[in-house]
């Protein structure tokens, strides 16, 4: 695989440079830290070294310096008119280079036949799940379940030298992420489709397999699907999945048990979850307002009583971001231009007029903006994936990308195991200046 040559070339002068800066300006200051930071949540205190992606307030993602626009232009298609493959932006989160039409197809070939060997005990374990436990659920223990193959833990225990640590980390995501749009699928099929898989088709590129294999066949859904599965990928380190799966990384947790962490992260309602929620907000707004089609006063009004009554409006706000979403924008984008006069898509522009307004009258909200999952769901629904209980399972898919990535950088730069310090309340009072 010419990959790991490649990535050990770049890397290697990357971890001495790590090195040098412990070593020779550990002593430097790099910010100073607030009492509000710290108990709300951390924000804006730069903690983690993370080179897959990054994210400015107010313009957004960019994968190793690319937006998504610039991506879209960047990134090999299999048509021109396409998306970019997901293939593409793994090769580039992880090497730090625009890949190839050639490196893109080397990545498909590598993951089609890694997925080619799933444990059967994998599924069993699947089986033995209540069909109505939630995909998340079920997903995240196939996760744990395949951590019996992680070479990691062999490579560990043979007493390999920790700075080769990064090698079978990298087989372990590769094999892993091969695995997931299998997963992902097996649980789709079993949950809503009585448990008619559909097997995988090798010849296709990994985000038109997991279409195929959930029933979803049309180029239509392979193109969504694409886009889908390169857009959720990485949000810098700092989010609930990264961070997690790079904190219990950082006890050489193999590659299994640290997505898998990052996975339960992904599950809460505030973080991936928040996608399926948005269709059960609109489902139930439309439903209490007893109209298909309610008008721009009536969600107002809605919107308005959802935060009276102490929830969130979910799809909207985020911890960094102060700026619409441009994940919201791309997928609103491809919306308009595919299926410009579908119900959802339609609800969706609606809600977007007026919730803003709303969230800022509050005076308490940061961002008034949508974030990724305002529209994620409607457009998968309108494309016939309506089955919301999948939908932060697909987000978890392609979130593998990012995480799993890092995992391998953690490796190469060898960072240390992650131990910040804490305090009880006491000691945030005592450093109050005193009058
Ligand atoms: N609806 C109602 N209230 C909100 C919202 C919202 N969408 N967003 C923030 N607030 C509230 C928040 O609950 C907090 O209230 P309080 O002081 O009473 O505790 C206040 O506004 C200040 O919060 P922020 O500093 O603006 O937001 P924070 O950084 O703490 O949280 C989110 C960020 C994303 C968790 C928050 O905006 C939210 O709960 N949004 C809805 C859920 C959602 O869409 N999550 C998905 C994020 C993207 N993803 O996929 O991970
Ligand atoms: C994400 O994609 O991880 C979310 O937008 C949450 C975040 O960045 O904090």
């Amino acid at each position: 695989d010419y990959i790991k040559q490649k990535l050990i070339e770049v890397a290697l002068p990357k971890a001495e440079m790590v090195h040098k800066l412990v070593k020779e300006h550990g002593n430097t200051v790099l910010q100073e830290i607030t009492m509000q930071q710290v108990l709300t949540g951390m924000k804006g205190i730069v903690g983690l070294l993370t080179c897959t992606s990054k994210l400015d307030p107010q313009e957004g993602i960019r994968f190793r310096g690319y937006s998504i626009p610039e991506l879209k232009q960047k990134l090999p298609k299999i048509k021109e008119d396409g998306e970019p493959l997901p293939e593409g932006i793994f090769y580039l989160m992880l090497t730090g280079e625009l890949p190839t039409n050639k490196d893109v197809k080397h990545i498909s070939e590598q993951w089609a036949t890694r997925a080619q060997v799933i444990p059967s005990h994998v599924f069993d374990v699947i089986e033995a799940l209540p069909k109505d436990a939630h995909p998340m659920i079920q997903f995240n223990t196939a996760i744990l379940a395949m951590s019996t193959e992680s070479q990691f833990r062999k490579a560990y225990l043979i007493g390999m030298d920790k700075k080769d640590y990064w090698d079978p980390t990298y087989e372990g995501v590769m094999d892993l992420i091969s695995r997931l749009p299998i997963i992902a699928a097996y649980i789709y099929r079993r949950v809503f489709h009585k448990g008619d898989h559909i097997p995988q088709d090798p010849s296709l590129d990994w985000a038109g397999n997991l279409a195929h294999m959930m029933g979803h066949s049309s180029e239509e859904v392979k193109r969504l699907m694409r886009l889908y599965m390169l857009i959720h990928s990485d949000h810098e380190g700092g989010n609930v999945s990264a961070h997690a799966t790079h904190l219990v990384g950082s006890a050489l947790s193999n590659p299994y048990y640290s997505f898998s962490a990052g996975m339960n992260g992904l599950a809460g309602p505030l973080h991936g979850m928040a996608n399926q929620d948005v269709m059960h907000w609109l489902n139930k707004m439309k439903r209490e307002i007893g109209s298909e089609d309610p008008t721009e006063a009536q969600i107002k009004a809605y919107a308005e009583e959802t935060i009276a009554n102490g929830r969130v409006i979910p799809g909207y706000g985020h911890a960094v971001l102060r700026k619409t979403d441009p994940r919201f924008q791309v997928q609103l984008d491809f919306a308009n231009k595919y299926i410009p006069d579908a119900p959802y898509i339609k609800l969706v522009n609606k809600v977007y007029n007026v919730v803003p307004d709303v969230l800022l009258n509050t005076g308490k909200v940061k961002n008034p903006w949508p974030n990724v999952d305002a529209v994620s769901g409607s457009l998968l629904t309108s494309f016939g994936i309506a089955e919301y209980p999948i939908y932060t399972v697909l987000f978890g898919v392609s979130r593998s990308l990012g995480v799993l990535t890092s995992l391998i950088w953690d490796r190469l730069y060898g960072l240390p195991i992650e131990r910040p310090k804490s305090e009880p309340l006491q000691w945030f009072i005592d450093r109050v200046p005193k009058q």
